[in-house]
């Protein structure tokens, strides 16, 4: 009984996972993965490798581009402007909070990235899915 409690507290510690995405790769307005699917406790890691890029979330449909300063809540997030200069790659972690959908997407140009497709969503459903919200962004 004692050793399965000891393991019990363990298990949280040992399942966080950390799910790393690219920003911008070869100089295009992506996030690789576009989607991620990750449990409460696990982080995202951004890792802006070109250019200057936010990571920001916003609104499944309607109004979704530029995402707005701050992030659309609850538990978004907004990593603000990173710019590669010289050869630093800036990061931005997100630690997961809740395993409901969240939309995000860059807020460079005035909403110009994000309406071309530069989009991300972590832990899209059947029925909210990345594709449609990539959709919704390059409509909005
Ligand atoms: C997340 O971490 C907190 C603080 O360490 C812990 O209390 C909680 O049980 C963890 N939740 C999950 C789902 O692992
Ligand atoms: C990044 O872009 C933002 C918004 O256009 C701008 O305000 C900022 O100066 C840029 N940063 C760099 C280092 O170019
Ligand atoms: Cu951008």
């Amino acid at each position: 009984m004692l050793l399965k409690a000891v393991f019990m507290a363990l298990i949280p510690t040992i399942l966080a996972v950390d799910h790393p995405v690219t920003v911008g790769e070869n100089g295009g307005l992506t996030f690789d993965p576009t989607q991620v699917f990750a449990d409460v406790n696990d982080t995202v890691t951004f890792t802006f490798v070109t250019k200057n890029h936010t990571a920001t979330t916003t609104t499944f449909s309607g109004a979704v581009c530029p995402p707005p300063v701050g992030g659309v809540g609850p538990n978004g997030w907004d990593s603000g402007f990173l710019a590669v200069v010289g050869t630093t790659t800036p990061q931005f972690v997100y630690t997961v909070v809740d395993t409901a959908p969240h939309f995000a997407a860059c807020m460079q140009g005035a909403g110009s990235h994000c309406r071309a497709g530069m989009t991300f969503a972590l832990n899209p459903t059947a029925d909210m899915t990345y594709a449609q919200f990539n959709l919704n962004a390059m409509d909005s």
